[in-house]
């Protein structure tokens, strides 16, 4: 087996890398020591289910975070951005990092990433550092932007700080510090971000946090295309109050079944617990839970804890408005959906002859779980899915967190060109908002490589 790729790396710059070596140049009169990047990602399968514990299939795509970074002893660290709508940040190298969860500007996606390496080595002073960031991936869109932040952020923090970690750990750091924004998201992001390998996707299995390699079917090609709708998750409360839907859910399966209540459990460890097979959740679930929404009392009274346990021990922050629960419909979604990953993954690894179709089946089973049972979708994204299952699509789903942002297309090879053109006219052109995004909404993707650290040549 060839060797995974190294963190640390010599490279000939690009265009891009001497473009931001001369902004850097210009902007601080100095050269930069090093740089870091982190990829975005597209999900292929395994919608929201990674913080409910199951196995998500995702591979990092060509965009990413780009970062040049110096060192210096001014106690600040400068934080700049190509993008002039990215305002400069500076802060002090000791002193608690804060972050505003409330006005959640770009700096603070960054600031997650620092302050997961100071906490986990309890450093004091951070090295003083100039950093600009350069980023390629669509923001708000459900390709990671954020997290590929937050993990450049922590892997140039660990390197101007001397400090050495595995990519696993990086990415269990990672997703742990980008909880600092308010969203309680998975690790899906920024396991893929590092742990990326050019040329396949990878099926992430957490606790313990693995990969494993998925090739993609050659006779098939991915295609991202952008709905042109942003959604920002950590101004918004629909990503918390589905992962507080699944954590209620998984208590009153728990509880039907007996299992210990005192801790927090997850979909999946309701299942590890039970030794049961996710056919069995599937009917686990339509024997204990109701298809109507559950008020708050309901739950309470199912659990047996007060108001204020609901609402110190199960509601985040800005969730503590919701009165009533899909719980039904979230945990059919996500015991689903963990299925369909396993499938996807084992009919790539079959080639049958008929695969693409099988994927590309499996692929709208996502999309119409995402849309009818946890309600993800919008009427933006419908348009477009429909349109590229219209355009030659085998299967096209919403991809990432969903309420705006990417969906992504199997299609077959040979007939790229004609999806692109037919998607093109029927979705960008008439629509000069989506017209004007066109070129950097709607493209091909392949699995690229991971995070890593570049020094010139
Ligand atoms: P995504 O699905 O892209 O991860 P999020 O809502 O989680 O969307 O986060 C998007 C946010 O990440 C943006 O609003 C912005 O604050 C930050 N971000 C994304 N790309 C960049 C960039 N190139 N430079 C600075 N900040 C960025
Ligand atoms: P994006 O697409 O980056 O908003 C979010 C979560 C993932 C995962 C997906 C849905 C974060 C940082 N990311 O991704 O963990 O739950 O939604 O599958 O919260």
């Amino acid at each position: 087996m060839a060797n995974p790729p190294k963190l640390k790396t010599a490279v000939t710059a690009s265009e891009r890398l001497k473009n931001l070596r001369n902004t850097f140049g210009t902007r601080f009169g100095e050269a930069p020591v090093f740089y870091a990047c982190a990829p975005g990602r597209v999900n292929l399968i395994g919608e929201h289910i990674d913080y409910c514990g199951y196995a998500v299939l995702p591979m990092a795509i060509e965009q990413n975070i780009l970062t040049a970074v110096s060192m210096n002893n001014t106690n600040t660290i400068r934080l700049a951005n190509t993008n002039p709508n990215y305002k400069d940040f500076a802060l002090s190298c000791s002193g608690d990092i804060a972050i505003d969860r409330d006005n959640p500007q770009w700096h603070n996606y960054f600031l997650c990433g620092l302050k997961g390496i100071k906490e986990t080595f309890g450093i004091t002073r951070l090295t003083g550092m100039t950093c600009i960031v350069d980023g390629t991936i669509p923001p708000n869109a459900g390709l990671s932007s954020s997290s590929a932040l937050v993990c450049c952020a922590g892997l140039l923090a660990m390197e101007a700080n001397k400090k050495s970690l595995s990519k696993v750990e990086l990415a269990e750091i990672c997703a742990k510090s980008e909880r600092y924004i308010g969203t309680e998201g998975g690790g899906m992001d920024h396991s893929i971000s590092f742990l990326a390998e050019r040329g396949t996707a990878k099926l992430i299995e957490f606790q313990p946090l693995q990969t494993t390699s998925v090739k993609l079917p050659d006779a098939a090609a991915f295609v991202i295309s952008n709905c042109c709708v942003e959604m920002n998750k950590a101004t918004s409360s629909h990503f918390n109050i589905r992962v507080v839907e699944c954590l209620i859910a998984a208590k009153m399966l728990a509880r039907a079944v007996n299992l210990d209540l005192s801790r927090a459990l997850t979909l999946a460890q309701v299942q590890t617990e039970l030794n049961a097979s996710l056919d069995e959740m599937l009917a686990l679930v339509e024997e204990v839970l109701h298809y109507e929404p559950y008020s708050r009392e309901e739950i309470c009274k199912v659990l047996g804890i007060t108001a204020e346990q609901l609402s110190t021990d199960l509601l985040s922050a800005n969730t503590q408005h919701v009165t009533h629960f899909k719980l039904y419909h979230r945990a059919k979604h996500v015991y689903s959906e963990a299925a369909r990953v396993l499938q996807f993954k084992s009919v790539c690894d079959s080639d049958f002859p008929e695969s693409i179709q099988l994927l590309g089946e499996l692929m709208n089973q996502s999309h119409e779980s995402c849309r009818d049972l946890y309600e993800c979708s919008c009427p933006e994204l419908e348009q477009l899915v429909e349109i590229c299952l219209r355009s030659g699509a085998m299967g096209s789903r919403l991809t990432g967190a969903g309420w705006g942002g990417c969906a992504v297309s199997l299609i077959p090879s040979d007939s790229v060109d004609y999806f692109l053109q037919a998607v093109r006219g029927a979705y960008y052109l008439p629509d000069p908002h989506r017209a004007a995004m066109e070129k950097q909404s709607l493209f091909v993707s392949k699995p690229s490589g991971g995070a890593a650290i570049f020094l010139e040549e």
